[in-house]
């Protein structure tokens, strides 16, 4: 993956895109625990963000065994149509974003499988991850939208 002078918006999420699903999930992560202090303090901005929604299918995932947790987060990118898959494509991208956060406090506190702490990101992710370092907060928030919008499956679309 080459850049060139600009990294815009679009080519960050191509290369987000362009990493397999576990690379993605692990970026993600390293992602929150890089800006998960200033996460809290965006919240009262919210104005279409459903925590009851996105809260019931964190539910549903949490009680789900570690391997099952983990096949959904890549059932996710991978579009792969499940129940759950389907219920994520019907949240707004806001909730989306507010789901993957609860994922990513679920690791923390032992509700969601934790990430190998071996596990090392590749050259791409590790290049991608310094220039997504170098955005602003509210553009940082607008690519991670766009990271998850399009993950799972929308069913209003056949
Ligand atoms: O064994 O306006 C590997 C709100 C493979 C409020 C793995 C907000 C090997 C409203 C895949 C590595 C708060 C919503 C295992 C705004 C292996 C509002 C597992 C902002 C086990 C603006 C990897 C919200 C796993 C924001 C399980 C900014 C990885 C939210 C999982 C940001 C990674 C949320 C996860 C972020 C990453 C969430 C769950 C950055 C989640 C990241």
């Amino acid at each position: 993956m080459t850049y060139t002078t600009s990294n815009t918006a679009n080519e960050l999420l191509q290369a987000f895109q362009g990493l397999d699903a576990d690379q993605q999930l692990a970026l993600f992560y390293f992602i929150y625990k890089e800006t998960g202090k200033s996460i809290t303090p965006a919240a009262p901005a919210a104005s279409t963000v459903s925590p009851e929604i996105a809260q019931g299918l964190f539910d549903q995932v949490a009680q789900l065994s570690q391997e099952e947790q983990l096949q959904l987060q890549r059932d996710l990118i991978a579009h792969k149509n499940t129940e759950l898959t389907r219920e994520y494509g019907a949240l707004s991208d806001t909730t989306k974003l507010l789901f993957w956060y609860f994922l990513a406090e679920g690791m923390d506190s032992g509700s969601i499988i934790p990430m190998p702490s071996n596990y090392k990101l590749s050259n791409e992710a590790q290049q991608l991850f310094g220039k997504i370092q170098g955005l602003e907060f509210q553009q940082q928030i607008t690519l991670f939208r766009d990271f998850v919008s399009p993950m799972g499956v929308d069913s209003t679309v056949s």
